[in-house]
């Protein structure tokens, strides 16, 4: 990593899992980062960075974050399946909040989406980037809401996002699921310094998955256009893993597995 943004970088949700991995990774790499998050970070400073506790749902904290930021990593908010009234505030309202501040600072999103905006697709199939969102729960309609709250602040205010439709972002694949969806730290890493260092990306879409060749269930995306491909695989676990399923006919039916079955109350399937 050579290039530096000219700008610092705002990175919401940096106290959870994927924030902690980034903040390590940019700050290492001599980003200039601001650091938030409700949680306190948990974590020694990354050289470079500053840290300043703030709830999404705080509007006027989120503008006065972003002040001279050029970019903004939004992995804040609720990231896992929760009642809807658990998510209308950090996912939606909080949303809201990182989107003026990228209007008023002219600053580019970068959006932590997710596979559970396209959960309840058939595992058979190979979508495209602009296939229909078929989520999976309350959690995957706020990540879909978001990203077409992008699509508004592009087409109406010109302002860019990359949004990133993350699989599985763990140390290792460790389960037959993640065959397909595995996204190593590594290749998340690589994806946001070109999402950020690329000179124009409108509102893209890139799949967060990394070469997994052994299952495959996600395709077109605008990769090509931000120069970022994945290096790493979950291949490697196929033997391991391939046995490794729930037995749950739902679960193992669409891309979501287990968030497909939270909640489920159809009698048949189709
Ligand atoms: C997600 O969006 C979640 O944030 C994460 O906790 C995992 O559940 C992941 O999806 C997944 O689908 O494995």
């Amino acid at each position: 990593m050579t290039d530096l943004p000219a700008k610092p970088v705002l990175l919401t949700g940096a106290s959870g899992a994927l924030g902690r991995v980034l903040a390590r990774a940019l700050g290492e790499a001599g980003w200039r980062l601001v650091l938030t998050d409700i949680a306190p970070f948990p974590d020694a400073l990354p050289p470079g960075a500053r840290f300043e506790r703030a709830d999404l749902e705080d509007g006027v904290t989120i503008l006065r974050l972003a002040e001279g930021c050029g970019a903004i990593l939004h992995f804040g908010g609720v990231s896992v399946e929760r009642p809807f009234e658990e998510i209308i505030g950090p996912n939606l309202r909080g949303l809201y909040h990182i989107y003026e501040a990228a209007r008023r600072e002219r600053a580019r999103v970068v959006f932590a989406s997710s596979n559970h905006t396209v959960g309840f697709h058939e595992r058979a199939t190979t979508l495209a980037a602009e296939d229909p969102f078929r989520p999976d729960g309350y959690y995957g309609l706020s990540k879909a809401y978001g990203e077409l709250m992008g699509r508004l602040y592009w087409m109406k205010h010109g302002v860019e996002s990359v949004f990133v439709r993350i699989g599985s972002s763990l140390p290792e694949p460790v389960n037959a699921r993640m065959l397909a969806s595995y996204f190593s730290f590594a290749d998340l890493t690589r994806l946001m310094v070109r999402a950020v260092l690329t000179e124009r990306v409108g509102a893209s879409v890139v799949w967060g998955a990394s070469a997994n060749q052994a299952m495959t269930w996600w395709g077109a995306d605008d990769r090509a256009a931000l120069g970022w491909a994945p290096a790493d695989s979950a291949d490697g676990f196929a033997g391991r893993l391939a046995g490794k399923v729930s037995g749950d006919p739902v679960e193992e039916r669409y891309m979501g597995g287990a968030y497909c079955r939270i909640g489920y109350s159809r009698e048949e399937m189709a």
